[in-house]
C-alpha cells in the first residue's frame, strides 16, 4: 500500500505482537542456533503439532494500554494511561515484567497519586530506568499521530510513566520514530532512512538530562546517535556475523542494547540472507533475524517486527502465524481504528 495504508498500520500492530508471542520462546537465552529458530517457527505451519495459543507478554500487555488510552482519549492523557498500565499489571501480574518497573505499576495503582510521572522518577536511587520496557510499547504513537513531533513528545511523555532515564525515553522516542518513517514508505532507501533517523535524534539527543545522564552511565555523548553510526557502519559491510551484531549492538534489556538492533534486524534483511530460507519475504525474515540474536529476543523482535510490518503491511504475515498468537486478532482491529484516529488528527 501507499504511505501510511491501512495495510501498514495492521502490518505495524500485528508484527508487533506476533514478534512477542514468538519471541518468548527463547527469550533469556544466550544463543539461539538459526536451526531451532526456523524449527520453531515452521511448528507455527503445523495445527497437528497441538502448541496451542502463543501468551503475549509484557511488551504487548503495555502496548494494548497505550493503543486502548490512544483511542478512549481520542490523544494522549497521561493519567488515563498511567491506571490502564496499573489495572492491566494487577489483572495479569505474571506476563514476565521487568524486576523494576513492577515496583513502579503498585505505585500507579494508588488513588493517592498526584503526580502520575513521580513513581518512574523514584527508580533505581532517582536516576529512572534504562530498560527498553518504554520502547517496547512506542509504536502506537506513531500510528496516532502523523506529525513527527508529536510522535516524539508523547512517546516521550508515555515511556517517562515508568522509565525516567533519557536512556530510557530516548529508545522509545528512537522507536516511535523508525515506525513513522517506515509508515511513509522511507525503507524504500534504506541509507536515506538511517540518515534520517540519525538527523532527528542528534536534535532528541542535545537536551541537558541526555548529555547528563551519558556523562553518569559513561556512554557516547549521544548514545542512540552513535548507536545508529554503528548501525550505519555494518550496512555497508558485505558480510556481518550475528556474534558481530551482538558486540556492536547489544541483545539485552537496556534500551540502548535493543532499540538500534531491532532497526538493524528490519535493515539486514530488507534482502534475502544466506542464513534464512530462500521462501521467507522480508517480514519473516526479520522475525527470524531477531530471534537468531538470543538475549531480549521478545522484545526485540516485538520492536523489529513493528517497523517491518509497517514497511512490508498486513499481506507480508502468514496467516498461520497470526493464527497462533494471543492478541493478533485484537491488533488487526485496533490498528484500524488507529488508522481512523490518525487520519482525523
Ligand atoms: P525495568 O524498568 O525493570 O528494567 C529492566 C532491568 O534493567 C531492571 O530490572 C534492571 O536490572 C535494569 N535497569 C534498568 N534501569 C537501570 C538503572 N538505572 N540502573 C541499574 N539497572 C537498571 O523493566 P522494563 O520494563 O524496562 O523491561 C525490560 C525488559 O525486561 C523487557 O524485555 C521485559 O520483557 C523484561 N524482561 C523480562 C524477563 C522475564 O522474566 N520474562 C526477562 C528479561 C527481561
Ligand atoms: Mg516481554
Ligand atoms: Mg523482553
Amino acid at each position: 500500500g501507499g504511505p501510511a495504508s491501512l495495510s501498514r498500520f495492521r502490518g505495524a500492530l500485528v508484527a508487533a505482537v506476533l514478534g512477542d508471542c514468538v519471541g518468548g520462546e527463547f527469550e533469556g537465552a544466550e544463543e539461539v542456533p538459526m536451526e531451532s529458530v526456523l524449527q520453531h517457527l515452521i511448528s507455527l505451519d503445523d495445527d497437528t503439532k497441538g502448541n496451542g495459543i502463543l501468551e503475549y507478554s509484557d511488551d504487548t500487555a503495555m502496548a494494548r494500554c497505550v493503543v486502548q488510552s490512544l483511542l478512549t482519549r481520542a490523544g494522549f492523557d497521561e493519567r488515563d494511561m498511567a491506571r490502564r498500565f496499573a489495572k492491566e499489571y494487577s489483572a495479569s501480574p505474571g506476563r514476565g515484567y521487568g524486576s523494576g518497573v513492577i515496583q513502579v505499576l503498585k505505585k500507579l495503582s494508588s488513588p493517592q497519586l498526584s503526580d502520575v510521572y513521580q513513581p518512574a522518577r523514584d527508580q533505581f536511587n532517582g536516576r529512572g530506568s534504562f530498560g527498553n520496557g518504554g520502547a517496547m510499547r512506542a509504536a502506537p504513537f506513531a500510528l496516532a499521530f502523523p506529525d513527527p513531533a508529536d510522535v516524539k513528545k508523547f512517546a516521550h511523555r508515555g515511556a517517562m510513566l515508568t522509565h525516567s532515564c533519557s536512556l530510557g525515553y530516548n529508545g522509545a522516542v528512537l522507536q516511535a520514530l523508525a515506525v513513522h518513517l517506515s509508515l511513509q514508505g522511507a525503507l524504500d532507501l534504506p541509507l536515506k532512512f538511517i540518515s534520517t533517523l540519525i538527523t532527528q535524534m542528534e536534535d532528541v539527543e542535545s537536551d541537558e538530562a541526555t548529555l547528563n545522564d551519558a556523562r553518569i552511565l559513561k556512554e557516547a555523548e549521544k548514545p542512540f546517535c552513535e548507536r545508529l553510526h554503528r548501525v550505519s557502519d555494518l550496512m555497508h559491510r558485505s558480510k556481518v556475523s550475528i556474534e558481530e551484531v551482538i558486540s556492536e549492538l547489544g541483545n539485552g534489556i537496556a534500551a540502548l542494547h535493543s532499540v538500534p538492533t531491532a532497526i538493524f534486524c528490519v535493515l539486514h534483511c530488507l534482502q534475502p540472507r544466506e542464513c534464512l530460507p530462500e521462501n521467507y519475504g522480508g517480514l519473516e525474515r526479520t522475525i527470524a533475524y531477531s530471534l537468531a540474536l538470543g538475549g531480549d529476543t521478545d522484545t526485540i523482535a516485538c520492536m523489529a517486527g513493528a517497523i517491518a510490518g509497517a514497511h512490508y503491511g498486513i499481506e507480508a504475515i502468514p496467516q498461520s502465524w497470526i493464527k497462533c498468537c494471543e492478541g493478533a486478532e485484537d491488533a488487526y482491529m485496533n490498528a484500524e481504528r488507529l488508522h481512523m484516529l490518525y487520519q482525523q488528527t
